[in-house]
């Protein structure tokens, strides 16, 4: 069984994750995770924190001479801005509770919420950990994960293909990863089609400019997935389930589509099902994938194809009606500092939760303590799959 937990507030001393059930002798080092770590802070869009942060990765456990143990991995990532938070956010008795209070709930966040659930009066205590912050712990998880997958050959992409109004052209297949990430080197929004994203970076500007912010769709791909991952016969068995909550974990993210999605709702069985062909070296394939590579739970062997969206970010420099916390006065709610847009980020992070999920099912497929286990199960595996 592959799991984890990430720990860790925003502007606490650093994020930190502990994973299980990873198999030994997996080639890692912290480059390979700093440059996903990297991926994550950037973006057009993004907001003063970033330029504070570097963020890099630690290993605590889990990890020799640049090979996985099988032991738990405890990965750490520091965050730079403790320095000017510690005397607020010390664990010490002496920290300094009066200061930097939040009592003004900001609509959308997890302010109010999080503040009756957990009986505070103070949402710095919620919002340090409801911090979309946590998500560099994911990415470094994920990044594991991915590590794995790759020796499996299976590879995850994602790109942007919506900021606010602003749709990116949708009329390529995208058929191999390495075509989708070379229509990606260099772009600032992690956008395929050049002429949309100069839209998307104006939109982004003008709602910077009007103290508001901006959500969007980001498209995770997987790439070199066999048949059979997953599981018809348990609903907590189901791969699209598993992959649709991990997704909608992510902070801000309030839609999941699996292939087609929403859109198959509005036609007819005959021109959303994709029919079935054969041929003798290829085995069973599609010509479409409206299925985005998931039936009934299990994958089919086509490129796994999920869309999530992105709502904007709730806190605003031109803040929405709120009422106080305290004394229950109408207020506006309160400013920190923001992203104006974060959904490359997200995409980022989506590619880490994804990549995660399809380790978790490859492992549920062949098992293996070793790597060369694995290997040796997965090989075998895909000769069956030949042969079928
Ligand atoms: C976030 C608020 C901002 C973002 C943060 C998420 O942080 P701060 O309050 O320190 O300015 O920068 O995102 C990150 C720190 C990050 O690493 O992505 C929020 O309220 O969710």
């Amino acid at each position: 069984m592959l799991r984890y937990l990430t720990a860790g507030e925003s502007h606490g001393p650093a994020l930190t994750a502990i994973i299980e059930g990873m198999p030994s002798g997996i080639a890692l080092n912290a480059e390979y995770i700093n440059k996903q770590l990297a991926r994550r802070q950037g973006g057009y869009g993004r907001g003063a924190r970033m330029k504070i942060e570097n963020d890099q990765v630690h290993f605590l456990s889990g990890v020799r001479g640049g090979q996985t143990l099988g032991s738990p991995i405890t990965l750490q990532v520091t965050n730079e801005d403790w320095d000017n938070w510690s005397a607020v956010m010390s664990p010490e008795q002496g920290a300094r509770l009066d200061e930097r209070v939040v009592t003004r709930p900001r609509p959308g966040h997890a302010d109010l919420a999080g503040a009756i659930k957990y009986g505070h009066r103070d949402i710095r205590n919620v919002l340090e950990r409801s911090s979309a912050r946590e998500t560099a712990a994911r990415v470094a998880v994920g990044s594991v994960a991915r590590r794995l997958i790759d020796e499996l050959r299976i590879q995850v992409a994602g790109r942007v293909i919506r900021i606010g109004s602003v749709e990116a052209g949708s009329d390529i297949d995208w058929r191999s990863v390495e075509e989708l990430t070379g229509a990606l080197a260099g772009s600032q929004l992690l956008c395929s089609d050049p002429e949309a994203e100069k839209r998307m970076i104006n939109a982004i500007d003008q709602a910077r400019e009007s103290g508001d912010t901006l959500g969007g769709i980001f498209q995770i791909r997987v790439y070199g997935v066999p048949a059979g991952l997953g599981s018809y016969v348990q609903w907590d068995r189901k791969l699209d389930g598993r992959l649709a909550a991990a997704l909608m974990s992510i902070q801000a993210v309030k839609g999941v589509e699996i292939g087609l999605g929403f859109k198959a709702a509005r036609q007819a069985g005959s021109l959303v099902q994709d029919e079935i062909f054969y041929e003798h070296k290829r085995g069973f394939f599609r010509r479409t994938n409206n299925a985005g590579g998931l039936e009934g739970g299990v994958t089919n062997g086509e490129v796994v194809v999920i869309n999530a969206a992105m709502k904007p970010i709730p806190t605003l420099y031109q803040p929405l009606q709120s009422v106080d916390l305290i004394t229950k006065e109408p207020m506006s709610a309160s400013i920190e500092r923001s992203d104006i847009c974060a959904v490359p980020a997200a995409c980022v992070i989506g590619e880490a939760v994804v990549a995660w999920e399809l380790a978790r099912a490859c492992l549920e497929k062949c098992g293996g303590d070793t790597l060369a286990e694995l290997k040796d199960n997965w090989e075998k595996y895909l000769l069956y799959l030949r042969q079928v």
